[in-house]
């Protein structure tokens, strides 16, 4: 069996930052707005007034303090509330490959080998472009990359998918080098108008190219993935082919994220402990060893709770990157992120632990050994 290991990461930031301040000016402006317009649909008990934002509340709760957005001026403006985004002719690389393409080309560059070296191209995201043809496949052929590609999504835990799917076709000998992508727009599927969820995503992508242990110099060596799936309704995106056939019109508001956070957050925080601890019991590895954890960017509450569960101490943010205040949740990057801006100071045989959770409910986890 080929043994896998992380070759490099890539990374593309977006060029527009939101505040926490910015955007809830701007969610209540759009309050007021509606407010006034419904005042006597309000004032009747036909209609509930809407509620303020506040920003104490946003980096209490969430540890988040700015996002970054590939366009910011629908997303800040009270009357549109969304990223403007234009159509894009089919001669022209669209939006989600060209961001992807830029995070490839960063992590390409780190790794020091030609493109053509790449057998395959998994494109793992939260929510792709269009049904077909797969983003992936486009991203292939702006990297002039042969063999093939596919789109997979599995929420915020995509990018852990995928590099657990890279791992296995280097194991089975069907690749040499598999480029995995995460783009994420996550403001494209983010109800600004929605207070309990206006302040969570933000968009970036990132690369990570899993290569065959004897063809790579230097990089982290992947001691062990695990995957788990749970259904749950608890976080939702009813967007999909079969709204535009449903008699009764696009119905619910929930054909963009919803969620339960309380729920999903006691839910999830158990569930993936459990998950980390018995992973490395099953790898020989004490938990409390481990130099680093890069755990998915949802909430620095839910992260500092997992962490200790694992750590069995109070993680230092040295133990425990954050980098959700910089980028709030950018779902299935947010894990890789953290990873790529922070393992500079391994040196060879320390360990650490890329993970991720989410919508599904998913989890999936990496252990990483410096080579
Ligand atoms: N401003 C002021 N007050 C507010 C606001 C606001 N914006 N929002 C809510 N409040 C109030 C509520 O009204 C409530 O007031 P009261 O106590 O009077 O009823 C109070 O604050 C507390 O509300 P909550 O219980 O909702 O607040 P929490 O403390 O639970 O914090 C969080 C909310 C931050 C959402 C928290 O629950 C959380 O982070 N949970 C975990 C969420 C999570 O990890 N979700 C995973 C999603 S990721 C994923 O897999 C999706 C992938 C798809 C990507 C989609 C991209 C768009």
């Amino acid at each position: 069996m080929n043994r896998a290991v992380i070759a490099a990461t890539g990374l593309y930031t977006p060029p527009h930052s939101v505040s926490n301040a910015e955007l809830v000016t701007a969610f209540n402006a759009y309050v007021e707005l509606y407010n006034a317009e419904n005042a006597g649909a309000i004032a009747a008990g036909v209609t509930i007034a809407l509620t303020p934002s506040s920003e104490g509340f946003i980096e209490k709760a969430s540890g988040i303090k700015a996002r970054y957005v590939v366009d910011k001026s629908g997303v800040i403006d009270p009357t549109v509330m969304r990223p403007a985004i234009p159509e894009r002719p089919n001669d022209e690389i669209s939006i989600l490959a060209e961001i992807g393409v830029a995070a490839a080309r960063d992590a390409i560059a780190r790794w020091g080998k030609p493109a053509s070296r790449i057998d395959a191209v998994i494109c793992a995201a939260s929510n792709m472009q269009r049904a077909y043809p797969a983003m992936a496949i486009e991203i292939q052929q702006a990297l002039g990359v042969e063999g093939f590609g596919f789109d997979m999504n599995v929420a915020c835990s995509s990018a852990t998918f995928g590099i657990k799917t890279a791992a296995d076709y280097i194991a089975a000998g069907d690749a040499r080098a598999v480029l995995v992508v995460n783009p994420e727009i996550t403001s494209g599927h983010l109800n600004f108008r929605d207070r309990d969820s206006h302040f969570i995503f933000g968009d970036v992508a990132t690369a990570v190219i899993v290569e065959a242990a004897e063809d790579a110099d230097g990089g982290w060596d992947i001691l062990g993935t695990r995957l788990k799936t749970q259904f749950s309704n608890n976080i939702r995106n009813n967007f999909g082919f079969l709204n535009r056939c449903a008699p009764e019109g696009i119905g619910a508001p929930d054909k963009l994220f919803v969620q339960e956070g309380r729920k999903v957050f006691r839910e999830v925080v158990p569930m993936v402990s459990e998950m980390i601890v018995s992973h490395a019991a099953d790898l020989g590895l004490d938990p409390k060893t481990l130099k680093r954890l890069w755990l998915h960017q949802a909430n620095i509450n839910m992260n500092e709770l997992i962490a200790r569960k694992v750590l069995g101490r109070d993680p230092s943010r040295d133990e425990n990157v954050i980098i959700l205040d910089e980028f709030a949740n950018t779902s299935s990057a947010g894990s890789i992120i953290a990873f790529h801006r922070a393992n500079d100071d391994f040196t060879a045989g320390e360990q650490g632990l890329i993970c991720s959770f989410g919508a599904g409910y998913s989890a999936g986890t990496v252990f990483v050994r410096k080579r």
